[in-house]
């Protein structure tokens, strides 16, 4: 008898413990805010840009392969500022070595996302050279990050581009077919002139100089992709072209890094442009500062564009099939005003202006200096040049496997040298070592 009342206690004060538990548990807060599943961050997305408007139009989007409308996509509740709506601060990024989760590169990487995606313009025969570009990006970056992907063409993209694309992106994949409008001659454009300027510059053998379709790449890379219906979803955008190569592991988000720097606008490598490819884009640059001098930043970069405080151009720069940026800059009153007067002088077609110089008079001229980045760190090679960190510690740390002799930075036809002088930076150790 008193065995069979010890053994009720006994259940009775478990039940108790067992309700306090219960308790406690239903009760508490959790330490770390809790994470939304990495698969669901497309549909919340949609509607967090702060760009004006949400086209439909000529899109598909994709994953795994299947295309839906992307009109179908889910729109955001409300805006947030990064991508789950998680505090920054919560999630400190390892930037050096000494940075707690430095060496941490296994798993998807927990935190905050940008409202970001990469974007490619590409046809379908580009397939196999932009698989090579995809899975070096995953590789080293966005497999712990699952940004999404843009791609953009001129015709439809078919079902096997959509497949291999698919399959090797860990972020949502979407495909758009770019309007006529934007891939065809403007009416001002007299088509005998630039006819005969590609007849004239196919004897001079200039590159691309005979070709239509590169003068609207460019024209399009200049002052379209960034108003696609599907770029209208975001805010950064990360560029990347067929059979481009990255050498070293990113260990920080660099679109988050944009984003809390107040970065616009950045870069990897830098050069002097053909000067036959752009005659007179400095005097149609000089009449757009004259007109809209509101346009111009205090405190910007024209130090790296001219060496005569802007009467003549030194043909210097941004190399911008490597971009990462901002969409709300280029789709601001001052880009877009800078591509319609440069549009109206007709150089995309009377002469072969590159989107290269076009993004970096404007990033020099109306962004202040620090709005600017150079990625040291992102190690990088688009045909025939490679961007290698200067630093072999540096190298070592980032597991990077450029040989640094590759290394064009510090070389006579870089004006990466020029861009350090004008900002005051100090070049990285052994960049004299690697002039030539
Ligand atoms: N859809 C489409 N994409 C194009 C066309 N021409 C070029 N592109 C893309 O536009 C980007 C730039 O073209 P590229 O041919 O790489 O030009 P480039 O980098 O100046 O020259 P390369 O040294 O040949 O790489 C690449 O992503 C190409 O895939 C075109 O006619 N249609
Ligand atoms: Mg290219």
């Amino acid at each position: 008898m008193a065995a069979g009342s010890a053994r009720y206690v006994r259940y009775i004060l478990f039940a108790f413990f067992a309700l306090a538990v219960l308790y406690f548990v239903s009760n508490s807060s959790p330490v770390v805010p809790p994470l939304k599943p990495i698969t669901d961050h497309a549909s919340t997305k949609g509607a967090e840009s702060s760009g004006p408007t949400k086209a439909t139009t000529g899109a598909t989007s994709s994953n795994g392969g299947s295309s839906t409308s992307a009109k179908e996509e889910k729109p955001a509740s409300k805006k947030v500022e990064f991508g789950f709506g998680l505090d920054p601060a919560e999630y400190p990024m390892a930037m050096t070595p000494n940075d707690p989760g430095w060496d941490d590169l296994s798993g998807i990487k927990p935190g905050p996302r940008i409202n970001a995606t990469f974007v490619t313009l590409a046809r379908n025969s580009d397939v196999w050279e932009i698989a090579r570009s995809i899975r070096q990006i995953e590789d080293r970056f966005n497999r712990r990050y699952n940004y999404d992907w843009v791609f953009l063409n001129d015709k439809p993209f078919d079902a096997n581009f959509k497949k291999v694309t698919s399959s090797l992106v860990s972020g949502k994949t979407h495909y758009g077919e770019i309007p006529k409008e934007h891939w065809s001659f403007p009416d001002h454009i007299d088509q005998d002139k630039a006819k005969r300027v590609r007849e004239e510059m196919a004897q001079k053998k200039i590159i691309y100089g005979d070709s239509i379709s590169y003068r609207h790449m460019c024209r399009f890379e200049s002052g379209f992709f960034f108003r696609q219906p599907l770029m209208m979803n975001y805010d950064y955008y990360w560029r990347v072209e067929p059979s481009v190569e990255l050498f070293c592991d990113i260990h920080y988000d660099p679109f988050r890094f944009m984003h809390e720097n107040k970065k616009k606008y950045s870069f990897v490598l830098s050069l002097y442009e053909y000067v036959e490819t752009i005659p007179t884009l400095w005097d149609s640059t000089k009449k757009f500062m004259k007109n809209h001098p509101e346009h111009i930043a205090e405190g910007n970069t024209m130090a790296f564009l001219s060496d005569d405080g802007g009467e003549t151009y030194n043909h210097c720069h941004f190399w911008s099939n490597f971009e990462i940026g901002s969409l709300n800059w280029l789709r601001s009153k001052a880009y877009t005003d800078f591509f319609e007067s440069l549009d109206q002088d007709g150089g995309f077609f009377y002469e072969r202006w590159g989107d290269a110089p076009v993004h970096s008079i404007a990033a020099s001229l109306m962004l202040k200096k620090e709005e600017v980045h150079f990625f040291n760190d992102i190690a990088y090679y688009h045909v025939p040049f490679t961007h290698c960190p200067t630093g072999e510690k540096l190298r070592t740390e980032l597991k990077c496997h450029c040989n640094p002799k590759d290394n064009f930075d510090w070389k006579g036809y870089s004006c990466t040298s020029r861009y350090f002088d004008a900002n005051n930076l100090e070049k990285p150790e052994g960049w004299e070592s690697q002039q030539d």
